[in-house]
């Protein structure tokens, strides 16, 4: 436990460093893809790769992973879209309950379904309370969850299904407005699950410019997922970095002042 990822994202999110996931789709990358994101996420210090689907319909998920074994020096991490994403290559799997749905197979079902290939694949389990924001546009992954996202208006609706999940044990919670979302998971809603919540708070979906991290960050999120923007500009990846950079030595003098 004390050398997990898991550990690794507690400690960072305790002492207020924010951090980034750089998430690739295995269907809308190459191997050239693929290696051009992992020499950027090693250049500019990106702290984590997550990596998965809604629904992937290519059989690259094992190279891609395999490509990023040999090349990045951060966690890989797989954000699963289905139980047929589980992969021994990794370092680490987000399990994930939507516990904002009432879909009863993405609450517990497929996860009695993937448990005994989850003990054996070795991967690091990281029980993750899964939460979809309306986004204004159907995503992915709402289509193909057959739930209805939290509306974005409603964080008290946000902040209670986040307590509930890390009363019932989730180690993180995961706002999350889906991939290519028109907006990204409001600032007033992070700030009011954060408010409410101890474990490390992640947020995604449709994160598109150094404010929008900033602000994100800014409310509360632990961490940031960012996938579409970088697929389209892996140089993003660089500016977020120093936005992350910029924010956490300003996190960095305000402990020092406290602790002098
Ligand atoms: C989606 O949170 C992720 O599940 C990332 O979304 O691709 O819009 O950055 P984007």
């Amino acid at each position: 436990m004390l050398n997990s990822i898991y550990h690794q994202i507690r400690i960072l999110s305790d002492q207020k460093k924010r951090q980034l996931a750089v998430l690739i789709d295995p269907d809308k990358v190459d191997e050239e893809g693929v290696m051009r994101i992992a020499e950027l996420v090693n250049r500019y210090r990106a702290d984590y790769i997550f990596t998965g689907g809604s629904l992937l319909t290519s059989d690259f998920l094992g190279t891609c992973l395999k490509i990023l074994k040999e090349t990045v020096h951060v966690p890989v991490i797989i954000f699963p879209g289905n139980t047929m994403q589980v992969h021994p290559e990794a370092d680490a799997i987000l399990l994930l309950s939507l516990i904002s749905g009432r879909n009863p197979e993405l609450l517990i079902g497929n996860h009695v379904i993937a448990a005994p290939g989850l003990k054996k694949s070795g991967l690091e389990i990281m029980p993750t309370g899964y939460m979809l924001i309306e986004s204004g546009k159907l995503t992915s992954v709402v289509y193909m969850s057959n739930t209805i996202p939290i509306p974005s208006d409603k964080p008290d609706i946000a902040s209670c299904t986040a307590m509930a999940g890390e009363m019932l044990g989730m180690r993180l919670i995961y706002m999350d407005a889906g991939s290519g979302a028109v907006m990204p998971v409001p600032a007033r809603m992070i700030r009011h699950v954060r408010s409410n919540i101890k474990v490390p708070l992640i947020v995604g979906g449709g994160i598109r410019t150094s404010d929008d991290a900033i602000k994100s960050w800014d409310a509360g999120a632990d961490i940031i997922v960012v996938g579409n923007a970088t697929e389209h500009e892996p140089e993003f990846i660089g500016r977020l970095c120093e936005s992350r950079d910029n924010l956490n030595s300003v996190t960095n003098r305000e402990y020092h002042k406290l602790t002098r």
